[in-house]
C-alpha cells in the first residue's frame, strides 16, 4: 500500500462538524485510492498564498514525510500551481489536492472506452490551467525539472487543449447514440428510471436487489462509475432502471461536464430515485442530500424525486421516523429501505409505480379471433391488462400509454366494420 499523509486547513470561526466530516471524507477518498493513511495535519487559519497552510505546518509536514517514509502528500483544499509547486519543493514528494485525488480512483475505476475518455477529458481540463501556470514559472525561474514537467514547450498547452477538443467531439458522438437509445426506449413505453445519490449510499447494493443483478458493491467511494442498465417490472409495468456514479461534495464543474453523458442518464430519468445512507448523523444526511440537489438541480426538469432511506435496518422505526421528518422538503416522497436485506423493496415498487408517468385505462373489446389474441399478446407486452374475459368477444381493462390504446382501439374498429 502507498503511504500518505493528509493535510487540511480550516478557516477560522467555520463549522467544526462540518470540517471533521470533510477530513473523514478526505480519508475514505484516500482509502478508497488505495493509501494507507500515516498522519492527518489540521491547521485552523487564513490561508497562505504560497503554502495554503502556514510556512512552519509546511516544515513540519516535510519532517514528517522523511520519518514516516510517506509517497504522497492529500490536501483537502484546493491548492493552486504555485502552492504545489512550493509544498512539494520543501516536502520532495508529490503533492495533490482533493480533485486530483478523486481523479486517481476515477482513473483506476474506468474499464470503457468511453469513462477512460471521460476521466482523461477531466483530468486535461484540470491540468490545463495549471500546465500553463508551471510553463510561466519554469520560464521565469529558467530552471528546468520541475517535477518531470520540465519538458513542456509553449506548443503542450495547445496540444492539450486539441486533445480536448477531439475527445469532447467523441463524447458527443456517444451522448448522440445514447440520446437516440433513450428515446427509442421511451416510444417503446418504458420508463426510465434512475438510481442517484451521494457515493457509498448503497446505489449499486438497491439496482442488484432489484433487477437481480451482480454489480459490484463495495464500502468505498466511487466504486461504480459505469452505468448500466436492466428492466424492472414494476406492479406490471416494465421501467428501465440505470445505476449512476455517486455525488461528492465540491464535485467541481469541469468533473460534471466530463461525466455529462453519464450524468445525463439521471437527468433524463422519468422518476429518480435518490439514495441516502440514512444510518449516517442527520447532519451527515442532511449535507449529502444538499449536494446531491444541488448536483441535480440545474437540470432536472420535471422530474418525480423518491427518497430512498437506505440501511434502515440498522435504525429503530422511530428513529427512522423522526429523520424522515427532520428532512422535510430536502427528501420528497420518502421511503425506508434495506437495499442488503431486501427489506421494503415491495413499498418502494409501490411508490415507484405511482410517480411513472401517467397511462390511460380503459375498456376495449376486441374480436374472438386469431388476430384479436395476437392483439392481446401485443398488449400484454406493452401495458398492463387488469383484467380479461372471453366471450362472444375479448373483454379488456387495458391500462397503457395512448399510443397502445388508439392502435387498439383503431384495430377494434377496422375489425368491427369489416365483419
Ligand atoms: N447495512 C447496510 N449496508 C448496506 C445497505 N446497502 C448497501 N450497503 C453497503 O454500503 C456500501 C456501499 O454500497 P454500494 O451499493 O456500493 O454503494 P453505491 O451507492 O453504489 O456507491 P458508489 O458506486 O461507490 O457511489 C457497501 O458496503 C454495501 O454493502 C443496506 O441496506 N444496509
Ligand atoms: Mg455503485
Amino acid at each position: 500500500m502507498k503511504r500518505a499523509i493528509l493535510v487540511k486547513r480550516n478557516d477560522p470561526r467555520s463549522d467544526e462538524h462540518k470540517n471533521e466530516l470533510q477530513l473523514l471524507e478526505l480519508r475514505e477518498l484516500a482509502h478508497s485510492a488505495g493509501y494507507t493513511v500515516v498522519l492527518e495535519l489540521v491547521q485552523t487559519r487564513h490561508p497562505d498564498s504560497r503554502y495554503q497552510v502556514g510556512r512552519g505546518k509546511v516544515e513540519e509536514l516535510a519532517q514528517a514525510v522523511q520519518a514516516l517514509n510517506v509517497d504522497k502528500v492529500i490536501f483537502h483544499n484546493p491548492l493552486s500551481t504555485m502552492q504545489i509547486y512550493n509544498i512539494s519543493e520543501i516536502c520532495r514528494r508529490e503533492v495533490i489536492d482533493k480533485f486530483q485525488l478523486i481523479l486517481e480512483i476515477f482513473a483506476t475505476r474506468a474499464t470503457t472506452h468511453r469513462s477512460k475518455l471521460q476521466v482523461e477529458l477531466a483530468k486535461l481540463e484540470y491540468e490545463l490551467p495549471r500546465a500553463r501556470a508551471i510553463i510561466s514559472i519554469l520560464k521565469k525561474e529558467e530552471r528546468p525539472g520541475f517535477m518531470g514537467l520540465g519538458g513542456y514547450e509553449n506548443s503542450y498547452a495547445q496540444d492539450v487543449k486539441n486533445r480536448i477538443d477531439r475527445i469532447k467531439d467523441e463524447l458527443e458522438g456517444m451522448e448522440r447514440d445514447g440520446d437516440i437509445l433513450r428515446r427509442s426506449r421511451h416510444s417503446r413505453g418504458f420508463s426510465l428510471v434512475a438510481l442517484a445519490g451521494y457515493t457509498n449510499a448503497g446505489k449499486s447494493t438497491l439496482f442488484n436487489s432489484l433487477v437481480k443483478e451482480d454489480v459490484k458493491v463495495q464500502d468505498m467511494l466511487f466504486t461504480t462509475l459505469v452505468p448500466i442498465t436492466r428492466s424492472l417490472d414494476v406492479e406490471g409495468r416494465t421501467v428501465l432502471l440505470t445505476d449512476t456514479v455517486g455525488f461528492i461534495e465540491d464535485l467541481p464543474h469541469w468533473m460534471v461536464d466530463a461525466f455529462r453523458s453519464t450524468l445525463n442518464e439521471i437527468f433524463l430519468a422519468d422518476v429518480v430515485l435518490l439514495v441516502v445512507d440514512s444510518s449516517e448523523p442527520l447532519e451527515t444526511i442532511r449535507r449529502k442530500l444538499i449536494t446531491s440537489h444541488e448536483t441535480m438541480w440545474e437540470q432536472l426538469q420535471e422530474v418525480e424525486i423518491i427518497t430512498v432511506f437506505n440501511k434502515a435496518e440498522l435504525l429503530g422505526q422511530e428513529e427512522l421516523n423522526e429523520r424522515m421528518l427532520a428532512l422535510g422538503y430536502l427528501a420528497p416522497n420518502p421511503v425506508a429501505v434495506s437495499a442488503k436485506k431486501g427489506f421494503c423493496l415491495d413499498i418502494l415498487k409501490a411508490e415507484l409505480r405511482s410517480h411513472l408517468p401517467k397511462w390511460d385505462r380503459v375498456h376495449i373489446s376486441l374480436p374472438l379471433s386469431e388476430e384479436g389474441m395476437s392483439m392481446v399478446s401485443w398488449l400484454y407486452e406493452e401495458g398492463v391488462v387488469h383484467n380479461i374475459s372471453y366471450g362472444d368477444s375479448i373483454d379488456i381493462d387495458l391500462e397503457a400509454r395512448d399510443a397502445v390504446i388508439n392502435k387498439a382501439r383503431s384495430f377494434a374498429k377496422e375489425r368491427a366494420s369489416s365483419s
